[in-house]
């Protein structure tokens, strides 16, 4: 059976065999076979500990009909009595694009309100909005084909080789295939992207903008400017020119602004100039910006004035985070847009009103995300439905977004899991039908559509969301336009919309494949829209250079200026992604492997910057501001610049009681976008004064929690690790020691007390010992076995030899490992590591890190034979 993969935006094919064990689809143009380390784990992710089985009201569980009944009732009451500018619905990415249609369907068209935004505000509405501004349409110009041909590859505000895996290993056999291939990384931080660049730009946060105009000076000014191209198809030149032509953009001034020197500078304008075909990578760094939609321009305009675009290996290339962020704006399920990439014109709204059949569709944009959260506080939105998304945890300014949530009168969560932070705040929980369960189709980075198929059933009463959107739609007395029985019907008239009355305005037309039967459907292999090129292939987005405006030209794109940078802050925070996790844990949290390379919620800050700030030996360090504090685990890092702290998104309550980075992140953004800025925020940071720490390891939770816990899966049981400045040691031992019957032995440096049920280890506690450095592993496979004082000892003196970092999450093999092979067996290349080891063969996620670690221990090799 073929599916696609349920996380990133590459949209890897995934096979799955009788057994449910997926693995990598040869034939899916986007992998070719490949998965990283999470679509690898896919067959365990897939087994949530605890799944929403059935719909729930105030906390009571109820069948459909009445939970259905329940949120009509509710929404027709509140929409009557206020209006339908009070209820919102949002969305996400990981929705497919039938759930996506209808509930774009029932807000736009039947409730009335444009009030329907979703997780990609926070994601890519920056790139949106420069496609929009610059093509006339939102259209991403290149295909996964074009990293072949490109002869410079510049990744700019993104860590593909974390967050894109298997493209990133797409673009390793890229340049393995053609040396001559050059990489530009732009990223504030040394990243697992960075290390193998052949010119890493270390910039300023926030700065790009002002990078990427110096480039489109430089190109001005020098024979590189394609001035056919330019006279031919593109509009608004003498206004760039004018503008570029300030003192900001001499080079001087721009190496100033960006941190860079000018020989960096140099040497990425002149690969820039020397190589035709270049493909621009961006992502987060770029849309997660004030100046979002100004950033991805800057980056389109030295496309547009050097004529790299529509011709292979040349294209700006904006990444899309999530399986199906592509879907939501193919059906235009951003507040910001009516449907199927048309916007709120009135020729536009008469053409979706007569589509849909309705007379009371929605007049204007709605709220987008941020501004949702200020109308619930302003008690403008008074019901909210959530779905596929935690936006207590990952909105910006979170602990507010949980307070606006929280004063809902209504808030309706469809989620997989009863126990998100958003879904501990629903007064109605809807079970949703989960990947392998679910039928439809989602649209990757390079608008390939694939199908996501079932092949299992849905537990308990998890049903899809578009079927609940249907049954809530039917309720409230829309019934016959929401008649449907099936994704596949669905699907059919989003595709038939795409076309309606189109007459080659839109170039996103799939009405081809709107009369597709159910076995057609189903059997439907990958398509990149426009559906078919000249001979019948993938089609290249403006081959002619004709562009989807009037005039058909494209756009060039004025920039704001840059706000002065903030003084004053002790630390600029940066966030983003770790490798083997997703977003706020909800689907990998739970799996042990995955758990493994980051354990606790961590701040990576440069070794200066943390002596600097007296933290060397801090164990717990508060960072805070005027939104919010946290407490995370200091990590020294010689990749940060100083000054700058990088935080992972990903830890919410669910893990820990610290690690919720967005308490600290303002809910301010792009203007043009409403994409709120992650990436730069200031901060304050101090140690926290801890009087004792433990790790307790067992199946159940600790019966009382100190000031702060995080915990992480095993193989075996859980690990809670404990930290706490408030209560002493004896207290610790005292409360956490409560209930059970404990053994006690003495540590040199602090204490291991076993809990005892009927002779069998039910739970162990090591008091004194910092949690970060010892390996629980060991520790967890006692759990359940009779008390064998030797074993228990050895596994306790394997558990404190050391922590180290898992690196390859297939095979196991940690940091130490490694580091001990490369010396022992003096290895210098990776097929040597990887024969030893057999670390990086199988999914190949860690062959960037691999490289990392090999590089370094070699630096260090060199330097002592020296
Ligand atoms: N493992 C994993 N993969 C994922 C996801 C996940 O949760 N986990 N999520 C998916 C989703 S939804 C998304 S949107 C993508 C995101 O994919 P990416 O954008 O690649 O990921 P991030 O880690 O958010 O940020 C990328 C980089 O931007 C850098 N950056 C910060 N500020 C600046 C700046 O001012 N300028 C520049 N040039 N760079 C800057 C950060 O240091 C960081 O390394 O990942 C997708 N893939
Ligand atoms: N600080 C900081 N914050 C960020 C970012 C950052 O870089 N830095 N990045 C932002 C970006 S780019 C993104 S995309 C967001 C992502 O953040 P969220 O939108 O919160 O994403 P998830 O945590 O993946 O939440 C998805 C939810 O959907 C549920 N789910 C899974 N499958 C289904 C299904 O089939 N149906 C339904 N109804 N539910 C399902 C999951 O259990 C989970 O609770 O975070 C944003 N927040
Ligand atoms: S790169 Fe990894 S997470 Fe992304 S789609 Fe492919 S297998 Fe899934
Ligand atoms: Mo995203």
């Amino acid at each position: 059976m073929h599916t696609t993969c349920p996380y990133c935006g590459v949209g890897c094919g995934v096979k799955v065999d009788s057994q449910g064990i997926p693995s990598g689809d040869t034939q899916h143009p986007a992998n070719l076979g490949a998965l990283c380390v999470k679509g690898m784990a896919l067959g365990e992710s897939q087994t949530l500990p605890n799944r929403l089985l059935y719909p729930r009201v105030n906390g009571e569980q109820v069948d459909w009909p009445q939970a259905v009944e329940h949120i009509a009732h509710r929404l027709g009451d509140i929409i009557e009595r206020h209006g339908p500018g009070a209820v919102a619905f949002y969305g996400s990415g990981q929705m497919l694009t039938e759930d996506y249609y209808v509930a774009n369907k029932l807000m736009k068209g039947f409730i009335g309100s444009a009030n329907i935004d979703t997780n990609s505000r926070l994601c890519m509405s920056s790139a949106v909005a420069a496609h929009q501004r610059a093509f006339g349409e939102d259209a991403v110009p290149a295909s996964y084909d074009d990293i072949d041909d490109a002869e410079l590859v510049v990744i700019v505000g993104a860590n593909t080789a974390w967050t894109h895996p298997v493209l990133f290993r797409r673009l390793e056999a890229a340049k393995a295939a053609n040396p001559n291939q050059q990489w530009v990384v732009i990223d504030p931080r040394a990243t697992a992207t960075s290390q193998q660049a052949d010119l890493h730009l270390a910039v300023t946060p926030g700065t790009d903008l002002v990078l990427f105009n110096g480039l489109a000076r430089r190109i001005l000014d020098s024979d590189r400017l394609d001035r056919h191209f330019v006279e031919q198809h593109v509009a608004g030149f003498p206004e760039l020119y004018r503008q570029l032509s300030g003192p900001e953009y001499r080079p001087d001034n721009v190496a100033r602004v960006t941190g860079l020197s000018i020989a960096e500078l140099n040497r990425f304008y002149q690969l820039f100039l020397d190589h035709p075909r270049t493909l621009t990578l961006f992502c987060m760094g770029i849309n997660q910006s004030l100046r979002g939609t100004d950033n991805a321009g800057a980056i389109i305009n030295c496309h547009l004035l050097t004529g790299r675009i529509g011709k292979p290996g040349a294209a700006p290339f904006s990444l899309t985070g999530q399986p199906n962020a592509m879907g939501g704006r193919e059906v235009g399920g951003l507040a910001n847009q009516l449907a199927a990439h048309m916007d709120f014109a009135p020729a536009n709204r008469d053409k979706v009103a007569r589509f849909w059949g309705s007379d009371r569709l929605a007049r204007a944009p709605g709220h987008k995300a941020m501004e949702m959260i200020d109308a619930i506080e302003r008690g403008e939105i008074k019901a909210l439905w959530v779905m596929g998304s935690n936006p207590a945890v990952s909105l910006p300014d979170s602990a507010r977004a949980r307070r606006a949530l929280a004063k809902c009168e209504l808030l309706i969560v469809s989620d997989i899991s009863p126990n998100t932070d958003t879904a501990k705040l629903a007064q109605v929980l809807l079970p949703a039908a989960g990947w392998g369960e679910k039928d439809g189709t989602v649209t990757n980075s390079a608008r390939i559509i694939s199908r996501q198929r079932p092949f299992k059933p849905a537990p308990g009463a998890a049903r899809p969301d578009w079927w609940a959107l249907c049954q809530v739609a039917r309720a409230m007395g829309f019934g016959e336009a929401f008649g449907f029985a099936s994704a596949a019907d669905v699907f059919r008239e989003h595709a038939a919309l795409t076309g309606f009355e189109n007459h080659g305005e839109r170039l996103f037309d799939i009405s081809a494949l709107s009369t597709l039967s159910d076995d057609e459907f189903n059997a439907l292999i990958p398509r990149s829209w426009p559906l078919a090129g000249r001979d019948g292939g993938p089609a290249r987005l403006f081959a002619e250079g004709r562009f989807p405006t009037p005039d058909g030209k494209a756009r060039l794109q004025l920039s704001a200026p840059l706000a002065p940078a903030g003084g004053g802050a002790e630390l600029l925070l940066n966030t983003g992604r770790l490798r083997d996790q997703w977003h706020t844990m909800s689907r990998t949290g739970h799996v042990a492997r995955l758990m493994a390379a980051a354990t606790e919620p961590q701040a990576q800050i440069h070794p200066d910057t943390l002596a600097r700030h007296g933290l060397n030996k801090a164990e717990l360090i508060e960072l805070r501001n005027e939104h919010g504090a946290t407490l995370v685990r200091p990590v020294a890092d010689e990749g940060m610049a100083p000054g700058q702290v990088f935080v992972p998104m990903h830890w919410s309550e669910e893990f820990s009681a610290g690690g919720r980075v967005n308490d600290l992140v303002e809910a301010r953004g792009c203007a043009l976008s409403g994409q709120p800025a992650f990436k730069q925020n200031p901060v304050q940071v101090s140690a926290v004064e801890h009087r004792w720490q433990a790790s307790w390891i067992a199946t159940e939770a600790p019966a009382w929690l100190p000031q702060w816990w995080s915990r992480r899966p095993l193989a075996q049981g859980e690990c809670w690790s404990l930290i706490d400045s408030r209560s002493d040691a004896e207290e610790a031992r005292t409360r956490l020691t409560a209930e059970g019957s404990w053994l006690d032995w003495p540590l040199p440096q602090g204490r291991l007390l076993v809990n005892l049920e009927q002779g069998k280890i039910a739970g162990l506690l090591l008091l004194g010992l910092s949690p970060w450095h010892i390996n629980p592993d060991p520790l967890a496979a006692l759990l359940g076995t009779a008390l064998q004082p030797s074993l228990l000892l050895g596994q306790l003196s394997q558990a404190l030899a050391g922590n180290s970092k898992l690196v390859c999450s297939c095979w196991s093999v940690s940091e130490a490992q490694i580091r001990r092979a490369v010396e022992q067996h003096d290895i210098t290349e990776l097929p040597q590591l990887q024969q030893l080891l057999k670390c990086g063969t199988r999914c190949g996620s860690c062959v960037p890190e691999l490289k990392q670690i090999l590089a370094v221990c070699q630096t260090r090799l060199q330097g002592e034979k020296i």
